[in-house]
């Protein structure tokens, strides 16, 4: 008998993606960007492919995240998001130029270049969702050219937020509560805002951190428009379980904490993490996720604290985990380091 077809997360470098089979692959996201900035290239047979700058630790490879469904998938383009889709999921992704809206300058609206290519990503995103009926939001990554850029009178990430906060609600969307897990990190200035994202036919499970204030309850002093996601979320897959933690960092209440010290933020974001899978393992009744049956994404702030960061996580996770490691700027300029991490669990109880 045939396995029921279940979500797979691989890190691959270029030359084992060239080679891997793409029928079951949803999508790609490729790390490194020396590719030229401007719409996502579609791979083989039109797999949307999201080319993220952000640079690869420690040397300059490329590495590529596939997402795969276990059963055939097709392509597609809706306005300027390419998909792929299965029974139960679609993966899509979207760039978009700040160039293209109102160039370097604020709008009658005071809404900036920044703000702009964000409401378009996130309008064209729904539209999609809404025309191929696949409603539910489950894991949105947003790469911001400069996130922590003071430009326009406030910080990017500030007006990311502000712009994200008011797409939902123009389409109608929650914007706390049951809005998808996420990461927003910066990427090099040159390129364009990209956001790719899975969505599915039903909602998941929403997943809050006890040990944190949900982001959207942060109190005002991190911006005025709160950040839209959820610490994380469960989505049930063929007859799997897959769970998406956000970017996760030192984040204890709504203080970062641990500031200037990349080792110490490590192990508190580790114990965030912990402190996830355990309201996962509450939530998912007969599923044991657990940190080394992770795949994990790491963001380091700063190359030369690499060394420190992976000694931490190879001394938490153990030396099988699945990690990777990227240079990016992180939301709050006090953060080191973020990491985001996924686990499938074959059977649903
Ligand atoms: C934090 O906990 C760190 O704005 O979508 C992590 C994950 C963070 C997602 C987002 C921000 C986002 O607040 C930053």
């Amino acid at each position: 008998m045939r396995a029921p077809p279940t979500l797979h997360l691989n890190y691959l470098s270029l030359a084992e993606y060239e080679s891997a089979r793409w029928r079951d692959v949803l999508g790609v996201a490729t790390f490194n960007g020396s590719v030229a900035s401007g719409p996502p290239v579609p791979g083989p047979a039109g797999i949307p492919m999201a080319h993220v700058r952000t640079p690869v630790l420690p040397a300059a490879k490329n590495v590529c995240e596939v997402w795969r469904c276990g059963e055939p998938a097709h392509s597609g383009e809706h306005g300027r998001v390419r998909f792929r889709r299965s029974g139960e999921m679609l993966f899509g992704c979207i760039a978009i130029p700040e160039t293209d809206s109102a160039r370097a300058s604020s709008d009658e609206n005071g809404r900036s270049p920044l703000q702009h290519a964000t409401a378009q990503a996130y309008r064209q995103i729904f539209a999609t969702l809404a025309a191929e009926n696949y409603p539910h939001l489950l894991r949105v990554w947003n790469y911001l050219p400069a996130i922590n850029r003071d430009e326009h009178g406030s910080e990017r990430y500030w007006q990311f937020n502000r712009a994200r906060q008011q797409a939902l609600r123009a389409c109608g969307r929650a914007h706390q509560g049951t809005v998808p897990a996420a990461s927003a990190l910066g990427s090099p200035l040159a390129g364009p805002l990209v956001v790719y994202f899975l969505a599915g036919r039903t909602a998941p499970t929403f997943l809050e951190n006890p040990r944190q204030v949900s982001a959207y309850h942060y109190p005002r002093q991190y911006g005025s428009h709160r950040p839209a996601f959820s610490r994380a979320t469960l989505a049930r897959h063929g007859t799997g379980l897959a769970l998406f933690i956000s970017g996760t960092a030192s984040i204890v209440g709504h203080r970062s904490l641990h500031l200037g010290d990349a080792a110490a933020q490590t192990r508190e974001t580790v114990a965030n993490i912990e402190a996830l899978l355990a309201q996962a393992n509450r939530a998912a009744r007969g599923a044991r996720f657990e940190l080394s049956a992770l795949a994990c994404k790491v963001y380091v702030r700063r190359p030369a604290d690499l060394p420190l960061v992976q000694a931490e996580l190879d001394a938490a996770l153990g030396g099988n985990a699945r990690v990777i490691y990227l240079q990016a700027d992180i939301c709050r300029q006090d953060l080191l380091v973020e990491i985001e991490a996924a686990a499938m669990y074959p059977c649903a109880a």
